[in-house]
């Protein structure tokens, strides 16, 4: 009988889909609550045919070098910016992602944020938890509306899309988008947005929501200029990846008083976090959990565990991200 493949899993992930990996694979697993240094991963890495990896776990030419009995990395993540494609594809490693399933529930988080943003509820919390609370004032903690205003979201892909819709027909508001090619008309009209140049949308839009893949042309697209072409008193929300955003310049438009408040699922370096971001008000920041529902994370994590079960049996995969690989 032929000997099991080897698959590595570098973080903590669903007992019940390691148990089903299990009937399949020899798997090594870590479960412990603290990140493998990155030797150990590529000394782990450079043992297996196959790895199980987050958006956290980068696959570039430095790991392929050392790991030649790579067949396949089965990403639980929709984003796939930690791998080098064009070098995995030339090293004959398949690579796989988890879109659809994360769809729903990262749009609305992203809404959440963007209530949460407007709404200064962490804020507020604060100042109730730490008794600051005398009595009612009629400005306390004002926030800005949501309902009936315009929000603008930078990438209008399946999360995009999704938020759009729930701008459009839940809370009345204007969508305005921008991405690089134009929706079919019918898909501007289900989600109720309407296309218009960057500039545009920075200066029409009461909010912002970054929803784009991140790539390297697309690094730090929101900087001091763009900040700057902001609506004054705009809400900034990242739900995208951290490095999409300048944030020193980020923390200035803030603290200048031109920007009314941001929230942030992402950041640069996550999970160090820029200590002056710490120190803003009018901010919500969060631990990158926007597709974070038990249901939601299952069915990554399943569908992550499909592509791997799927090529190793029939050299197939649901959702591939270079197929080219399957043919040779
Ligand atoms: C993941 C994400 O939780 O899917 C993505 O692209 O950003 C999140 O849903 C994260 O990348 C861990 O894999």
């Amino acid at each position: 009988m032929n000997a099991k493949p080897k698959i590595y899993i570098p973080r903590p992930n669903f007992p019940q889909v390691i148990e089903r990996l299990q009937s399949h694979f020899e798997v090594v697993h870590n479960q412990a609550d603290q990140e493998v240094l990155r030797e150990q991963f590529l000394a782990q890495a450079s043992l297996v045919d196959g790895l199980l990896t987050t958006g956290s776990d980068v696959i570039n030419g430095e790991l392929l070098k050392v790991c030649p009995g790579l067949k396949i990395c089965a990403n639980m993540a929709v984003g796939f910016n930690n791998f080098d494609l064009d070098a995995m594809t030339r090293a004959g490693v398949l690579a796989t992602n988890t879109p659809d399933v994360l769809t729903e529930t990262t749009a609305d988080f992203g809404f959440a944020l963007l209530m949460a943003c407007s709404r200064r509820l962490v804020e507020s919390e604060h100042f109730l938890r730490d008794q600051q609370w005398k009595q009612w004032r009629f400005d306390l903690l004002a926030g800005q509306d949501v309902h009936g205003t315009t929000l603008g979201i930078i990438g209008m892909g399946r999360i995009g899309q999704a938020i759009a819709k729930r701008a459009s027909k839940g809370f009345d508001m204007k969508v305005l988008y921008h991405n690089r090619s134009q929706l079919p008309a019918s898909t501007e009209n289900d989600c109720g947005a309407r296309w218009v140049e960057l500039a545009e949308l920075l200066a029409q839009s009461d909010h912002v929501m970054l929803a784009l893949p991140y790539s390297r042309e697309a690094h730090h697209m929101i900087g001091a200029r763009e900040l700057a072409m902001m609506k004054p008193g705009g809400h900034l929300i990242n739900i995208a990846r951290g490095g999409l955003i300048d944030e020193e310049a980020l923390v200035d438009a803030l603290a200048s008083g031109h920007l009314g408040g941001f929230a942030l699922d992402v950041f640069e370096g996550e999970p160090k976090i820029n200590p002056r971001l710490l120190t803003q008000k009018k901010v919500v920041l969060t631990p990158h959990i926007a597709s974070s529902t038990l249901q939601t994370r299952l069915k990554m994590s399943n569908l992550a565990a499909d592509n791997l079960i799927s090529f190793f049996a029939h050299r197939k995969a649901i959702t591939p991200l270079n197929p080219q690989v399957l043919e040779f």
